[in-house]
């Protein structure tokens, strides 16, 4: 039987259902183990059930000759250097649409609560400040309904948010692209497309969901912060790199934008120190698709993948989500 490695703990089911077709080797933790370990760890296997959290690259797939398949629990892939692996046969993939509408209602209820002023105002409350002082305008935040929420990067995720902004909170909606999307999908979505200055200056609530690359790196940084309304959000559930954290926490100390809803960070799971010093922004542990459905759904749809590419299963071959299908005909 092929032997893989599962870096961090998933579903007992998904990792018994794993054993069956494979010696399994797994982390029964969520701790990240240091990279010496996980070539230590990864050396002899044929596949990996891995995470955004594991630098997949050329150094390492040398050190692990015998790999077949890096089967990402998670859509995003920038911790995977794709190139290295289409020339060493190995496939990649990915969990696709399976965590779509999840991470689109977590991007939305992270809008709102920065907006609202969830947290900052919970704060409040439980150090006992309500008691004390009463509460009078302290709290006011820009209202959510009726306002123009613009979205940067605008995939499967984006599409769902913006149509959760038009259709459930009467929200103008605008986005910003690459490419622009096809009519039939922007009708779908209630969005318009424009450039990129005129997101920045035109958006009540800025939503970022544009996948991480050298080219969105920094895409909002301290002149593209300038350029937005100074009672604006920004809300991040894409990748920490493409906010600059260290002008986002300027930005947000002299009161340029109103507030941020962070999800993602540079140097996570670190967070930059002064984000942690300023009152008005929303921080969350990188939780964007942590539903229990859809954690679920995305660990079976990895295990499915991984049972696939390694030429077992009823999918034999076939696995349902792969990013460079081009190394399969190579089989
Ligand atoms: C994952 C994510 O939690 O899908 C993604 O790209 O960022 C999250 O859903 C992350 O990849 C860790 O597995």
């Amino acid at each position: 039987r092929p032997s893989i490695l599962i870096t961090r703990a998933t579903f007992s089911d998904v990792a018994a259902h794993l054993q069956t077709h494979f010696q399994v080797d797994d982390n029964p933790s969520d701790t990240i183990w240091p990279r010496e370990e996980l070539i230590r760890r990864l050396r002899g296997k044929q596949g990996v059930m891995s995470t955004g959290s594991e630098r997949i690259d050329a150094e390492l797939l040398d050190a692990c000759p015998q790999l077949k398949a890096v089967c990402n629990v998670g859509v995003g892939y920038n911790n995977v250097d794709v190139a290295a692996c289409t020339a060493r046969g190995v496939l990649l993939t990915n969990t696709p649409d399976v965590l779509t509408e999840t991470t689109a209602d977590f991007g939305f209820a992270l809008m709102m609560a920065t907006a609202r002023r969830i947290t900052e105002s919970e704060r409040f409350l439980r150090n006992g400040q309500w008691v004390k002082t009463g509460i009078h305008d302290q709290f006011v935040g820009p209202d959510i309904h009726g306002a123009t929420l613009g979205i940067l990067g605008m995939g499967r995720i984006g599409q769902a948010i913006a149509r959760r902004g038009a259709m459930g909170f009467g929200m103008r909606v605008i986005y910003h692209n690459r490419s622009r999307l096809a009519p039939e999908l922007e009708a779908k979505a209630h969005a318009s497309y424009v450039d990129k200055a005129t997101l920045l200056k035109e958006a009540d609530h800025l939503v970022l969901v544009l996948p991480y690359s050298p080219s969105s790196h920094h895409a909002i940084g301290a002149a593209e912060l300038a350029q937005m309304k100074p009672g604006a959000t920004l809300t991040n559930i894409a990748r920490g790199g493409i906010v600059d954290d260290a002008a986002l926490a300027q930005a947000l100390r002299e009161g340029r934008i109103a507030a941020a809803g962070l999800d993602v960070f540079e140097g996570e799971p670190a967070v930059h120190p002064e984000l942690l010093q300023v009152p008005n922004v929303v921080l969350t542990p990188h939780i964007g698709s942590a539903s229990i459905q859809t954690r679920r759904a995305m660990a079976s749809l990895t295990a499915d993948n991984l049972i696939a590419a390694l030429g077992l299963g009823p999918q034999a071959g076939r696995p349902p989500t792969p990013v460079n299908p081009e190394v399969l005909g190579g089989r």
